[in-house]
């Protein structure tokens, strides 16, 4: 595939487009023989994560292999806590866990916020040879962890299913939780600005973990603080025109709470039924998503049935809605088919142009 390719960054400005562009979340991963190859040479995760070639490497090893509609920056969430000194390792098995997680207010009181530039150079000069090597083919995506996700993973010190010391500080002292929460926040608008900045041409929000808290907790602990960061990037010229997509999973009774937040677009995982979604929010916000990632470990037949499902649920784009980016309702996993990526590639590229006709009403 060659040319340039820029469908994504129209579809997300909620312009009227030919079809739906499509990309995946973890599009670049363990089910692909040439990442895993890759990141054999790097040696381990995060100096895959730290040398830009590398990153670099993996990023484009979708695009080249499926022509997805736009590129991924090859990084983790957990770059701004690593950032902060809470020094991440990658265990084989376990997944990420930091040595210096945040046990009390006093390690809370003592974190400082990083230089973009400097402590996370290695992020910016990643997007800067990604989108030289792309010279334009696909659009680059930048993206964080939410704060509430961020802190999460700093106080648990890994992946978490009950959330016992994050929930308990949240209880028990609200106030520390604001305080990790504002410093996360202000650390992440400076990271998201300076991906701006390097050449990130869209931003995603991952807040992965705002799905496990009342709705009452989420609105004070989760989205008020990306409420902070859709304003502060949507008022600073240098970064009010690049589009922003915020993803909470298990947030789909809260869609109307994130649209208010004045985002571009919202991500919605496979328990969202896409048509009510478009219903309540569709013509505030591009809709992304929302196939069922398991799908993707079985036959090439059951991907393009269920894409066509998702098409369907979304149905004609009409004058006033803002519009369908394809993709999972969350990450692909390590045991997906890289035949079946091609196959969901290919019924959305094919498929999609019927959804887009014109249509008065
Ligand atoms: O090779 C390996 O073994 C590492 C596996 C891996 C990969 C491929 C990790 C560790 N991170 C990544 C890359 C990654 N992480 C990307 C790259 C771009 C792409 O999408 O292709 C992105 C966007 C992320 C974001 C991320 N990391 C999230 C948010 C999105 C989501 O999936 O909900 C989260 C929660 C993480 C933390 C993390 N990093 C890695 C793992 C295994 C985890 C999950 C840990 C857990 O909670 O159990």
């Amino acid at each position: 595939m060659s040319g340039s390719n820029d469908l994504y960054l129209r579809a997300l400005r909620g312009e009227k487009v030919e079809r739906t562009p499509i990309w995946v979340m973890r599009q670049a991963g363990r089910y692909l023989p040439e990442y895993r190859a890759t990141r054999a040479r790097a040696g381990d995760f995060l100096t895959l994560c730290k040398t830009p070639e590398m990153a670099c490497e993996v990023t484009l090893q979708p695009i080249d292999r499926f022509g997805l509609d736009a590129a991924i920056l090859f990084s983790d969430i957990l770059t701004i806590p690593d950032a902060m000194g809470l020094g991440l390792v990658l265990e084989e098995g376990v997944g990420p866990v930091f040595e210096r997680p945040l046990r009390s207010a006093a390690d809370i009181a003592k974190l400082g916020r990083p230089d973009a530039e400097q402590d996370l150079g290695y992020v910016m000069d990643a997007v800067r040879v990604i989108r030289g090597e792309l010279n334009g083919r696909v659009p680059l995506i930048g993206f964080t962890g939410s704060p509430w996700t961020l802190a999460s993973y700093m106080v648990e010190g890994r992946g978490s299913k009950e959330f016992r010391l994050i929930k308990g500080l949240m209880f028990e002292d609200p106030k520390a939780m604001h305080q990790l929460l504002q410093i996360v926040t202000d650390s992440v608008i400076d990271y998201l600005t300076a991906q701006v900045l390097a050449g990130a041409q869209s931003l995603m929000v991952f807040d992965t973990w705002g799905g496990m808290l009342s709705t009452e907790n989420y609105q004070r602990f989760s989205l008020a603080y990306m409420q902070q960061i859709v304003s502060a990037l949507k008022n600073d010229q240098r970064t009010a025109a690049t589009p922003i997509v915020l993803f909470t999973k298990g947030g789909g009774q809260w869609l109307e709470l994130m649209a208010a937040t004045g985002c571009d677009g919202l991500g919605l995982d496979w328990t969202v039924d896409l048509a009510t979604a478009k219903d309540r929010v569709g013509e505030q916000v591009v809709l992304q998503g929302n196939l069922d990632p398991t799908v993707m470990n079985t036959g090439a037949a059951q991907v393009r049935d269920e894409a066509d499902k998702v098409l369907q649920a979304y149905g004609q784009h009409k004058t006033g809605d803002k519009g369908h980016i394809f993709n999972l309702g969350h990450g692909i996993q390590p045991h997906a088919k890289p035949d079946n990526m091609q196959a969901l590639v290919q019924q959305v590229q094919q498929h999609s142009a019927a959804f887009h006709g014109e249509t008065s009403d």
